[in-house]
């Protein structure tokens, strides 16, 4: 093995207190004024945290503009340094001494900015702008019903690598018995390496060459006696990727779980088994903390869930938290993750630089989440309009996008266009939002909840007539809303015992119905959403259809879901 001089890779965290500047909303961020945009030193004059949001700052509630981030790292003799930033919004530019190295265009997409490595003390600044701007970020639009925050929502990093690494690891499920995994690693430079590998920790194979052109090289390894993760037994595992070339020497380590997911016709078979999904979509969003959610946090909205019989989030709508995914992964919670959208129309798929985000947004996210065992499908573009002509090959590129990024998941998209959908035979799982008995086909009728049988059973008989009925069936979005606190005797829309009522009926149906293979109801969180008129229908500027609200405080619905469905999937 050749003789180690080059450090091994480390990993420092740049969370924490960073300098901060309001800058109001009106900077200019066109170039080339963006490559100056940085304030004074002097304009430093707060504190902020990240991760976290300026805009749920008590003198910042609301406000849109533009919020200029600075903290300090150090350099060492390291070859290459790496900037990794989890997720943000709406829009940054990042500056290292000055100079401007990236601009990011994609909310919540993870993202990493190489840094020319120069030993010493380097400043860091990062422009964070939360206004709306089709041109600067297309992704994200103030019609959208949940509230688009501004901050370093998530984990900042510095990577200091060797001359030759590891750019990623992957770790895919081959068999269960006997347990086998594929390897791939993606090897910078171009130079011959050598590889080892430990599971957990201990060598488990000899030397392995990759012949350096830079490219992947795939490597199956037998793994005896290795557990399989599922959700009632979530066994985790780390797989370290030794690299030695030259006076190279990294080590990269990733966690992953033995298991496999599948469709075999109207089911999802999870290491060979059909499994029923049941639970709810999350946003990420907190009062006081926007998307920025701690830790704790995350780990108490899934015991809320679980508790009440859940097995499965769906992460409405956008890449998630990797700390929330990283738990998801640790309490076998299942995961439909998504990038972002939210009803996109003939404007975004002409828009040549809006299909263009979103197909490298659905790629990054999926490269950066693949080794959770805890995804199972993969979502994008909720509620596209896929009546459309003009939608099909949106779907179709997002598709293949997805396919050639993992073949290893199901793939499926969120529609409330059924039965004029034209696009459901493109996906793996037909997945349909739906709210009968909340915006009734009758607006007279008093708690119509009888339209929610009729409903399900209308969208059976259309997929059969479509000859999708062969597909498993998810109902991806469902549910009413209820102000917490607000019990009236007459029960109707708003009230907690309507929403009972509501979540209680459909409850039942997915208890006793054999033909829905899951149910995520909507949403598990009341969440911030408008500050404008649109409003009007969201009662305090809040989308109320969350079993517990804002402050994780459970509405009468939760003891009554909680109820019906705690032993639902446990059952035979
Ligand atoms: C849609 C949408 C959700 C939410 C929901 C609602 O299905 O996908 O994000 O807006 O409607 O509450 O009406």
């Amino acid at each position: 093995m050749s003789i180690r001089t080059s450090r091994p890779r480390t990993s420092t965290s740049l969370d924490g207190i960073w300098s901060f500047a309001w800058m109001g909303g009106s900077v200019d961020l066109s170039p080339p004024a963006l490559e100056a945009a940085i304030p004074a030193e002097g304009r430093f004059d707060r504190r902020i945290t990240v991760p976290g949001c300026f805009d749920t700052m008590p003198d910042l509630a609301g406000a849109r503009g533009t919020g200029a981030y600075r903290t300090w790292f150090e350099q060492g003799d390291e070859a290459v340094g790496f900037l990794h930033f989890d997720g943000l919004g709406i829009w940054a530019a990042i500056y290292v001494d000055g100079t401007l190295l990236h601009v990011h265009r994609k909310p919540y997409s993870p993202f990493t900015v190489e840094v020319p490595a120069t030993p010493g003390r380097r400043e860091l600044t990062v422009l964070v702008d939360n206004r709306f701007d089709a041109g600067r970020s297309p992704l994200q639009e103030n019609y959208f019903d949940f509230y688009a925050y501004g901050g370093i929502f998530r984990p900042v990093t510095y990577l200091a690598l060797p001359p030759v690494h590891l750019n990623a690891v992957r770790v895919t499920t081959v068999s269960l018995d006997p347990p086998t995994v594929d390897v791939d690693v993606d090897v910078s430079g171009d130079v011959n390496v050598e590889l080892r590998y430990l599971l957990d920790g201990r060598e488990i194979s000899s030397t392995d060459s990759v012949d350096g052109t830079g490219t992947s090289g795939s490597h199956q390894l037998a793994l005896p006696g290795l557990g399989l993760w599922s959700p009632e037994n979530p066994e985790l595992h780390e797989m370290t990727v030794v690299l030695d070339a030259g006076t190279s020497h990294d080590e990269y380590t990733v966690s992953f779980g033995l298991r496999t997911v599948a469709v075999e016709g109207n089911r999802l078979l999870l290491n060979g088994n059909p499994v029923n999904l049941f639970g709810w979509n999350r946003h990420e969003s907190h009062p006081q903390f926007g998307p920025a959610l701690p830790e704790q946090q995350m780990l108490h909205d899934i015991a809320l869930m679980k508790q009440a019989g859940a097995n499965f989030v769906r992460g409405s709508h956008y890449p998630q938290d990797e700390r929330f995914l990283d738990l998801c992964d640790r309490t076998g919670m299942l995961v439909w993750e998504e990038s972002l959208g939210w009803q996109q129309d003939l404007r975004h798929f002409a828009n040549d630089d809006y299909q263009s985000l979103i197909g490298e947004q659905q790629a990054e996210m999926i490269a950066a989440h693949y080794n959770h065992p805890s995804i199972i499908v993969w979502g994008f573009q909720n509620e596209l309009h896929s009546e459309l002509a003009e939608a099909r090959p949106v779907v179709e590129n997002l598709v293949a996008v997805t396919r050639k990024a993992d073949p290893t998941r199901p793939v499926t998209f969120a529609t409330c266009r059924f039965p004029d959908d034209r696009c459901l035979d493109l996906v793996d799982i037909v997945s349909v939002n739906v709210y009968p008995g909340w915006y009734a086909a009758d607006d007279d009728e008093y708690r119509p909840l009888d339209e929610i049988g009729a409903r399900l059973d209308a969208i059976r008989s259309g997929l059969a007539r479509q000859g999708l009925a062969g597909k498993p069936l998810i109902v991806s979005e469902i549910g009413a809303g209820a102000i917490y606190g607000w019990r009236d005797p007459h029960a109707g829309h708003w009230s907690e015992q309507y929403q009972s009522d509501y979540l209680a009926e459909i409850c039942s149906q997915f208890r006793t119905r054999d033909d829905i293979m899951g149910l995520a109801l909507w949403q598990y969180c009341d969440c911030r959403v408008y500050g404008s008129g649109r409003a009007l229908r969201r009662p305090r500027g809040f989308n109320n259809k969350g079993i517990v609200d804002e402050y994780r405080r459970p509405k009468q619905a939760y003891e009554i879901v909680r109820a019906l469905m705690s032993d639902e999937l446990t059952a035979d």
